[in-house]
This record gives structure tokens, C-alpha cells and sequence, in this order.
């Protein structure tokens, strides 16, 4: 492919509610644009972006898929995102990075919540966007309702840019509300459309709402506004050029039809994307810091600029290996090159640069401001990072990933994965910012978080499949701890004399309560010899171990203050071994008898969903043991914030989910301990001790 000029370029991203055809369209787009020879399908596992084993498995988007095509003299890198909310890093990545949005919207099921949350992700990253009304071939299909929806809940600035031609089965195309012409795809895997007049039964239709379109663009313009209000007529180009003006500034949406999968619409579809979307040079500067300076670095999109990319994805390959994109924001880089990561202050080497379409590498020589590519083995590079020239750097803000929210242990099906295990989760948290994975060494688990439990199951599948580990997951042990609430002193004594070289230890020690959440004190309150002074750091050392091990169910000890304060000794058969063992027998005689109790960690839990969903959420997380510490308003929302049990909370990104229709998100984070309720505190203890049994 050839080099593009910077305002020949347009990077689009498709987002949608999931299923609603982003995949499908595009591969129609690649096979119109001449850009793949076969039209492949989402339900056969043929598409050139859903080629990931993890995503023909399951028939749906999991990465963000990347193709160009070359369209009319401009080249559209189309961004394919995932539609499941699971995967919503990956929109977040793709919309840090395109210059403009096509929404897509089920023709049947209208606009639904992953549409209104596509549509408040791109206000976040003020982007221009259009929307396609997709599946206009299936039954019940229907463009108007699916437009008037569309202009309750966005605004009256959605407005058409095309009329469909037939419906449903019958469904063969549009009439551009521009140009006046109609055109009609032969669909499937025939290329060929009609350019014809617009048919004389939508005429007065066309003319509706040719004339809102028109309204709607005079408004981007002052020079067409008064034209407009003085009632004089447009010629096409000035239409053209304020419906252009009015999405780049987001005071237009303009609203088109088709059928990715019956390949219908999509060459007009391309059209509009070039003629009317911005390229990433109306889009302007970047705005950065200098890493050392600090000062606001400003870069033009253009290639006499000192080069500057924004990394937004980065994929781990056993074979390959890392594989980078970047879109370039200003400048230009040549393959076999140098460039500077100034998050890390590193220099990389830049070998072979690729312009990626789908699993297929195409080498490339050098690539232009604005536009997006490939390159692999970068050494400490990460999703976020900016890469740029040493001498001109800056540092572009990074992509703002949400937390992850759900979480599961996970632990190898065979003994001796170990190893495997740890190296393969690394490897996945590198090229996926929205999942984590970490040791717990208060309940010896590995914990993986991430988006939703789809999320974690393709984890688990990757791990099967790049790292030959198999693994399971189950619900997080609850990182419990134990003890005290009242004083206890106990003797501790340790005595073998028979035979042999005897042991003998024997200390008392008293146990009493911390206060102001403190771990651990030891006090030595001896005086004189009762325990030589030798010996007493044996003490400590015994009772420190117990702490980690724990007494009534095995989870670790905190907040409790030990004094040794009298003992005895041998002189021939005392040692640091026997007074370990007595501090051992003492700790846990005493500690059983100061009222022990479990704690438990209670997150602090912040909750966002719109106002009819409030009362059952308030609801469920009362019956999760929460308790309510206020809420307040937030846009059309509400905020509920709560302290809630951690043990509750490990499937509530799931439950919230069910609760909201998918509205709802979270974060939370562990607050504090609490004791845990003398009647759920029995379960535990019992459950550990079954587990001692079993072992
Ligand atoms: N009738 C009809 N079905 C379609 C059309 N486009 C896609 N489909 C079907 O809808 C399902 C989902 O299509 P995809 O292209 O995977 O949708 P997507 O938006 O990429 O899905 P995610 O990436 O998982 O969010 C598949 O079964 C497609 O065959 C269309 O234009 N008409
Ligand atoms: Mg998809």
C-alpha cells in the first residue's frame, strides 16, 4: 500500500452494544474497497477481524481488530471494537486513538445500552462520530423508529443523511440526501451498485428530511446559517462542507443505513466516511508534556513535526512476540529506525514496521502523521506509553483504563504448572491493562481480576492455548484474619527427658488485645534469669510464626500485644528449639482463651446507576450485609456508597449487571476489618478445619 497524505488518511472506530454487526460491516468495507479477495463470516469464524481462536470460538469480538482499505485516494484504518462490555478496554484504547466514531445500531432493537455507552465514551474523548443503522435486511427491521429513538436520547442534531431503499427482506439500498441519487447494491459477494434517480414514492420522505439535514448543517456555518435563514438555496458542495463542519465540531450526527452482512450500503457507506468525516489533520495538535520539563508540548499532525506515537495496544505472541500499534500523531517513522519512549526514558529499536490487517503483517517503509501501524520486539514499551524523537520529546497522556472489578482464584489443574502459570499471567497482563493478576499470601490463592467472567474464561483459555497451561477458577478465599478481645497469661512448657540429650523450654506468656489496628508487639518483662537472655529471641521467633499460621482457622494473626514475663530453663537441655516450641504451646493456649475472633476485610464500594435502578441496588447490597453510607446525584445518575463485606462482593460485577441491565458500574477497594458475625464465623472455622482434616 502506498504512502497517504495526512488529510487523505481517516481512522475510524466501530462501537456498538454488542452483536450489532461491527465485525461483519467491516469485512464487507475491506471486501468492497478491493482490500481482501473473500467475504468471510462472523458465524463460519472466517472474518479477517475476529481471527483470534478465543473470539471464533465464542462468535464474538474480544480484541480491537485493525485493517486499512483504500478508498476514492484516502486510506480508512478501520478500528473494530469488541461490543461486549467485558472487553471495554479495548474501546477505550481505540477511542483514544481514532478521529472518528461510527456508532452502530441494530435496525430491530433500536438503541440499547451499549449504544448509549458508546455514545458517552466518544463524548469523553470528544470525538465526531456517525451512526449506522446495521441489519436493515433482518425482520422487523426499521430505520425510523430506530432514527427517532436515536434523536430522544442523543438530541435533535441525529439527523439523516441517508433514506433507505425497501426494508427487510426487500432491502437494496439508499438515497443520499446530498446528491439526490439513489444507490442500489446487488449485495453479497457482487460489488456492482446502480446510481439512479431517487424512486418517485420517497420523494416526499427524501424531501423531509433532506430539508432537516440541510437545517442541521447551516448551523455548523455562519456564512450558511444566513444563507439558510434568508431562505436562499445550497448548491451540494456547501452542503457538503457544513454537514463536514458540523460533525467535526459534534454539533451533527449524521445517520446512514446498511447491511454488513448482505453487503448493502457499504460503498456509499464509504463515501461518507471520506467525504465528511475529519481526517487526522482536522482533528489538530496533540496536546503533551515535555518528561523533563514538564511544559505543554503542542504537535500539528503532520509529517515536518518532530515524530510522536501514542501506543495503543500491545499483543503478547509465543511466536511472534510483542507486537506494538501506535498511531503516529506527529511526524513520521521510518523502518529500521530508532525512536525514544519517554514514559520509560529508553531507547527502542524500531525494525520492520507493518501496517497490520487483521492476523496479516504488511511491511511498510515509513508511516505518515495521523496515521496507525505495527511494529514487533520493542523492549519495555507498554500500552499508553508515547513513543517520540530524544531530542523533541513529549508525553502524551495515557489511555485511561477502568479498574478491574471482578475477581477469581486461579490455580493449575496439574502440579508443577506453577512456573507456566506465573509467566503466562505476566505475559497476559501486559497486553491487557484492564486484567490483574496477583499473589494473596494471606490466603496462598492467585487471584485474577478483570472485566466480567467471560473476561477471566478467555483468560483461561489463552493460558491453554499460548502457555500449554490448564487451569481452573473458583471463587477467592476470603482473606480472613484473627484476634483477640480480651487478655489471657498461659503457661508454655516444653519437656522431653528420656534418653539421650533431653529439650526442655518453658515460658509464660501473657496475651492482650491491640488497639489502633497494630499488628504485633513483643514485650520482654523478665527479670533476672528465669529465661536466660539467649533464649528469649527464640521466644519472639516461636511466637512470630504462629502469627503467620494462625490458631483457630489457620488465617494470620494481627492486633495483638505478647508479653513473656516468667519461665524456666535447664542448663544442659534447654535451646532455641525447645523455647520455640514453648512459645509455640503458650501463644496458642492463651490465645484461645482471650476470645478469639475473626475479621473480616470490608470494602468500601462506590455504585453508579441511573435513578430507577437505585432501589434495588440499595436492596442487594443491604442483603449482602452492606451498609449504606449516603448517595448523591451525579448527571441523571445516582452515586451509592457503602461499606459491604469483601466476601460478597467477589461475583458483583455480574450481580450488578443482572440488576441494571448492564447501566450500572463500580469500583471499590478494602477499607478496613470488622468481625465477622459469631454465626458466619462458625462456617469458617469449621470449613478450615475440615480442609486440616483433609490435607
Ligand atoms: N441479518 C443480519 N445479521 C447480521 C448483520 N450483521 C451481522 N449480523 C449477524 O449478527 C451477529 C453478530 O455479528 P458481528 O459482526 O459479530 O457483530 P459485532 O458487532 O462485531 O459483535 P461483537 O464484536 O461481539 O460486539 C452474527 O451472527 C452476524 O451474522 C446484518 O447486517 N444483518
Ligand atoms: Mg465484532
Amino acid at each position: 500500500m502506498k504512502k497517504y497524505p495526512t488529510d487523505r488518511i481517516r481512522n475510524i472506530a466501530l462501537c456498538s452494544h454488542g452483536g450489532a454487526g461491527k465485525t461483519s460491516l467491516a469485512e464487507a468495507m475491506l471486501f468492497d474497497a478491493g482490500a481482501i479477495d473473500r467475504l468471510g463470516r462472523v458465524d463460519e469464524g472466517t472474518t479477517t477481524l475476529d481471527y483470534d481462536p478465543e473470539e471464533t470460538k465464542r462468535k464474538v469480538s474480544i480484541n480491537i481488530g485493525v485493517a486499512p482499505l483504500e478508498w476514492k485516494g484516502h486510506k480508512v484504518n478501520l478500528l473494530d471494537t469488541p461490543g461486549y462490555f467485558d472487553f471495554v478496554g479495548e474501546v477505550k484504547s481505540a477511542l483514544r486513538v481514532t478521529d472518528a466514531v461510527a456508532i452502530l445500531v441494530d435496525a430491530v432493537a433500536g438503541v440499547e445500552v451499549g449504544t448509549e455507552l458508546a455514545w458517552h465514551f466518544a463524548d469523553e474523548q470528544s470525538l465526531p462520530r456517525m451512526v449506522v443503522v446495521n441489519k436493515m435486511d433482518r425482520e422487523n427491521a426499521d430505520f425510523f423508529k430506530a432514527l427517532d429513538e436515536l434523536r430522544e436520547v442523543f438530541g435533535n442534531h441525529v439527523v439523516a443523511l441517508q433514506v433507505p431503499i425497501g426494508s427487510q427482506a426487500g432491502f437494496q439500498g439508499a438515497v443520499d440526501l446530498i446528491a439526490m441519487k439513489a444507490h442500489l447494491s446487488a449485495g453479497g459477494t457482487q460489488k456492482k451498485v446502480d446510481v439512479t434517480e431517487v424512486p418517485p414514492d420517497l420523494a416526499d420522505l427524501v424531501q423531509e428530511m433532506r430539508d432537516r439535514l440541510i437545517e442541521a448543517a447551516a448551523e455548523a456555518d455562519d456564512e450558511l446559517t444566513l444563507k439558510y435563514l434568508e431562505g436562499q438555496p445550497f448548491t451540494e458542495a456547501e452542503v457538503a462542507r457544513g454537514l463536514a463542519q458540523g460533525i467535526a465540531s459534534g454539533k451533527v450526527s449524521p445517520v446512514v443505513c446498511a447491511s454488513g452482512l448482505k453487503n448493502i450500503g457499504v460503498p456509499l457507506l464509504l463515501d461518507a466516511i471520506t467525504a465528511y468525516l475529519p481526517s487526522p489533520a482536522d482533528r489538530g495538535p496533540a496536546q503533551g508534556t515535555h518528561p523533563r520539563t514538564g511544559e505543554a508540548v503542542s504537535r500539528k499532525p503532520a509529517d515536518d513535526q518532530p515524530f510522536s506515537a501514542l501506543v495503543f495496544k500491545t499483543m503478547a505472541d509465543p511466536y511472534v512476540g510483542k507486537l506494538t500499534l501506535f498511531k503516529v500523531m506527529s511526524g513520521s517513522l521510518k523502518s529500521d529506525s530508532h525512536a525514544y519512549n519517554a514514559n520509560k526514558g529508553r531507547d527502542e529499536r524500531i525494525g520492520q514496521l507493518f501496517a497490520p490487517k487483521g492476523k496479516v503483517q504488511e511491511p511498510v517503509a515509513v508511516v505518515a502523521a495521523g496515521d496507525i501501524a505495527a511494529v514487533a520486539k520493542l523492549q519495555e514499551t507498554a500500552t499508553g506509553d508515547t513513543l517520540c524523537e530524544e531530542a523533541n520529546p513529549a508525553v502524551y497522556e495515557p489511555i485511561k483504563f477502568p479498574p478491574p472489578v471482578y475477581s477469581m482464584a486461579i490455580a493449575p489443574k496439574a502440579k508443577g504448572d506453577e512456573e507456566k502459570i506465573s509467566s503466562g499471567l505476566h505475559r497476559l497482563m501486559e497486553e491487557d491493562p484492564t486484567f490483574k493478576a496477583e499473589r494473596n499470601s494471606a490466603t496462598s490463592q492467585t487471584i485474577v481480576s478483570g472485566m466480567g467472567d467471560l473476561h477471566l474464561d478467555v483468560v483461561s483459555d489463552r493460558l491453554k492455548r499460548k502457555f500449554g497451561v490448564e487451569t481452573s477458577l473458583e471463587t477467592p478465599r476470603v482473606p480472613y484474619r484473627e484476634t483477640i478481645r480480651s487478655s489471657a497469661k498461659k503457661q508454655g512448657r516444653h519437656k522431653k527427658q528420656t534418653g539421650g540429650r533431653g529439650q526442655f523450654g518453658d515460658v509464660w506468656l501473657e496475651l492482650e488485645p491491640l488497639e489502633d489496628s497494630k499488628d504485633f508487639e513483643f514485650v520482654d518483662k523478665i527479670f533476672g534469669g528465669s529465661v536466660p537472655l539467649q533464649y528469649r529471641p527464640a521466644v519472639e521467633k516461636g511466637v512470630r510464626e504462629i502469627l503467620s499460621e494462625g490458631v483457630v482457622a489457620g488465617y494470620p494473626v494481627t492486633g495483638v500485644k505478647v508479653t513473656l514475663y516468667d519461665g524456666s530453663y535447664h542448663p544442659v537441655d534447654s535451646s532455641e528449639m525447645a523455647f520455640k516450641i514453648a512459645a509455640h504451646l503458650a501463644f496458642k493456649g492463651a490465645f484461645m482463651e482471650a476470645r478469639p475472633v475473626l475479621l473480616e476485610p470490608i470494602a468500601a464500594v462506590e455504585v453508579t446507576v441511573p435513578d430507577q435502578y437505585m432501589g434495588d441496588v440499595i436492596g442487594d447490597l443491604n442483603k449482602k450485609r452492606g451498609k449504606i453510607l449516603g448517595m448523591e446525584p451525579q448527571g441523571r445518575s445516582q452515586v451509592v456508597r457503602a461499606l459491604v463485606p469483601l466476601g460478597e462482593m467477589f461475583k458483583y460485577a455480574i450481580d450488578l449487571r443482572s440488576l441494571t441491565q448492564g447501566r450500572g458500574t463500580y469500583s471499590m477497594a478494602v477499607d478496613h476489618y470488622e468481625e465477622v458475625p459469631a454465626h458466619l464465623a462458625q462456617h469458617v472455622i469449621e470449613a478450615a478445619q475440615k480442609e486440616k482434616a483433609g490435607e
